[in-house]
């Protein structure tokens, strides 16, 4: 016992030295790892090519062509966008670089729409890179046994296996014919399944190529944010051409769906640390001379447009551009008091009815009274009783009418002020919102006590007993009402025929 309590401090140093060293070790190698990592993951040098890439607003020229692209098929160029293929049977179109790529490492981006009114599309569209352009043939519009990749998006299911719409990514050295009846499957060197029809928003592809990695990154169209990228599908170790064409393709079969490519930007990727290469050379004299020609013409027509504005609108010259739009906040003023009238509308037409119900009840209870009035005082107990269960039921009907038509009274009040309050003051947003929910509370309320007469009416109960009359309304009050005003008119009748006897007299 003694020797181990002796031995137990030198054991727990030696156990804390060695914790010691274990620490520094590890923290070192991954410093080092870490260091080794962000030197390695640095982001390439990017640099747009506008010789390979199009986009709007002015993506299509006069003669209808689209600058350093050639389109083929059933492809139509316009200001916004191309179609590679319009929304009918049996349809094929393609875009192509008019000139070869050389770029060791390359990233596209394309921005497009697959939209059509059936619940399943076809055919799909393909983003390819090939030493040839293909500009026609079977494979989404383009020539099969093509040599380069191919990034095909596939609406139809073909094989059935319900995995369409999908993205495949595939390879061919200019031998392989393309396998449409599996969806390409057996051929495909990478895939992901996401429905890219039919989106709120345009879908974007990122294809990039770089150290002989392809990766494929797809954003899905449901938000408006452009960098919203997910991750769909990798290869490693690819080989493609050294140079080749880029290009998009669409088709449809028997179903069909519009292609819209709203965009394809390319970018030159350079590895970090290398100086990228110096932009191309000029363009041929004969290509600047048309573009020059282009926005002369161009500029021509914008300065006769202008003119002719001018001339048709004189009120409008001189005035500042802001006038003419609305902006944000008057939209959106002018949307609540379009919003507040519309219920105003609404609640007084709601009154107007509940009126004329209340009148209509008042006419029955007034009918009804006369009856009990007659028959009350030869009638036994019992018959009574039966006749004031309508009598009863009645009155209560018109309670509630007067309470509803009090609380709408009271609604349309408050509608009054509100919007009296937001013409004066200009809209505090708080205080309306305040009153909007004192107005939805009323309304509630008045809801309520609708349903709960319904129901009430409804139930074929006989009534229990007398409940204390209205206080807004009770059958003696009407019936000396009714009286008084009886008594009224036939005085006024007798009042009237001696003065009609009296000036007979005088003539
Ligand atoms: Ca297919
Ligand atoms: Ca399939």
């Amino acid at each position: 016992m003694a020797v181990s309590i002796a031995q137990r401090p030198a054991a727990s140093a030696r156990v804390l030295i060695l914790t010691f060293l274990t620490t520094v070790i590890f923290h070192r190698t991954v410093a080092d790892v870490s260091t080794g990592a962000s030197t390695s993951e640095e982001s390439p040098h990017r640099r747009f090519e506008y010789k390979y890439s199009f986009k709007g607003p002015h993506l299509s020229q006069t003669d209808g062509g689209i600058p350093f692209w050639i389109h083929s098929g059933n492809a139509i160029p316009s200001a916004d966008q191309v179609r590679i293929t319009p929304s009918l049977r049996s349809q094929r179109g393609s875009v192509w670089t008019k000139n070869k790529v050389s770029f060791e490492h390359w990233e596209a981006e394309v921005t497009f729409r697959v939209s059509g009114r059936g619940r399943m599309g076809a055919d799909g569209l393909a983003v390819w890179f090939t030493t040839a352009q293909g500009l026609d043939g079977p494979v989404y519009g383009a020539a099969d046994q093509w040599s380069g990749i191919g990034i095909f998006f596939d609406s139809f299911d073909n094989d059935g296996k319900k995995n369409n719409p999908a993205i495949v990514v595939v390879g061919n050295n200019g031998n392989l014919v393309y396998d449409h009846q599996n969806d390409g499957t057996t051929q495909a060197l990478g895939t992901c399944l996401r429905d890219f029809r039919n989106k709120p928003y345009p879908v974007r592809a990122k294809i990039t190529y770089y150290k002989k990695t392809l990766t494929v990154m797809i954003n899905n169209g449901f938000t408006p944010d452009k960098e919203d990228y997910e991750f769909c599908t990798k290869v490693d170790n690819m080989i493609i051409p050294s140079e080749g064409f880029f290009g998009i393709s669409a088709a449809t079969g028997g179903l069909a769906d519009d292609h819209d490519v709203l965009s394809f930007l390319l970018f030159r990727l350079t590895e970090p640390g290398q100086q990228p290469p110096p932009p191309e050379s000029e363009m041929p004299k004969e290509e600047k001379d048309k573009y020059q020609e282009e926005f002369q013409n161009f500029q021509q027509e914008l300065d006769k447009k202008k003119e002719e504005f001018q001339k048709e609108h004189p009120d409008v010259q001189g005035e500042p551009i802001e006038d003419l739009y609305e902006t944000v906040n008057d939209r959106e003023i002018r949307q609540v008091f379009e919003g507040q009238n519309r219920i105003h509308l609404e609640i007084k037409q709601l009154h107007r009815q509940l009126a004329m119900i209340l009148d209509e009840q008042r006419r029955y209870v007034s009918v009804i009274t006369d009856e009990v009035a007659k028959k009350g005082t030869n009638a036994e107990s019992g018959q009574v009783r039966t006749v004031g269960s309508p009598a009863c039921k009645l009155s209560l009907s018109v309670s509630s009418l007067c309470q509803c038509r009090n609380s709408f009274h009271e609604s349309l009040k408050q509608i009054g002020s509100t919007q009296h309050q937001g013409n004066a003051v200009g809209m505090g947003t708080y205080e309306t919102i305040q009153h909007f929910n004192d107005i939805k509370e009323h309304l509630h309320t008045v809801k309520r006590d609708v349903e709960h007469l319904v129901q009430r009416n409804a139930q074929a109960v006989k009534c229990p007993e007398m409940p204390p009359m209205p206080s807004c309304l009770s059958t003696v009050h009407f019936a000396i009402f009714i009286v008084v005003q009886s008594i009224l008119f036939f005085c006024y009748i007798m009042y009237k025929s001696q003065q009609e006897a009296a000036a007979k007299k005088f003539f």
